[in-house]
């Protein structure tokens, strides 16, 4: 039963962004570069996580999409993105203490958010943007060169 599987601490309450993510499609190749890279990017110390401190330090409100388009304010858009983070991050660790974010974890986020973005550009547009990755978003600009700005 998907119930049982999922409804491990808070009794009768799935989370529901967990629940969602399965049944999602997974990220085409080239978001799902872009992501890496946004995580390597995010990773500063290398060691295949992010700590809360690190995701907080690239994590750029200021050109979220419904900030520029003006839906949301900056702690409003600031608080949904780290929230939705966090409780996803919660639900994939079964409610335990770990603070660090994982890679799947990361792409399961992306996942979720992929689900209301249809352009790739727009997509590219908000990786980039949140997570600071310094990169102009150009629609004939592939993953492979934005590889190649980011690491160095
Ligand atoms: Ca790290």
């Amino acid at each position: 039963m998907v119930f049982q599987i999922y409804d491990v601490k808070q009794v009768g309450k799935i989370p529901y962004e967990r629940f969602l993510i399965d049944l999602l499609t997974p990220l085409q190749p080239s978001r799902l570069a872009l992501v890496k890279d946004a995580f390597k990017h995010i990773d500063t110390n290398n060691d295949g996580l992010l700590s809360l401190d690190e995701i907080k330090a690239k994590f750029d409100p200021t050109r979220h999409p419904d900030v520029l388009s003006k839906k949301k304010s900056l702690d409003e858009a600031r608080f949904d993105f780290l929230n939705l983070f966090t409780t996803l991050h919660s639900a994939n660790n079964n409610f335990k203490d770990q603070r660090a974010v994982s890679e799947s974890d990361f792409v399961d986020y992306h996942t979720y958010l992929n689900t209301q973005i249809e352009r790739e550009c727009d997509f590219k547009k908000l990786v980039v943007g949140v997570w600071n990755m310094d990169v102009i978003c150009d629609e004939k600009q592939k993953v492979q060169s934005m590889t190649h700005f980011i690491d160095h």
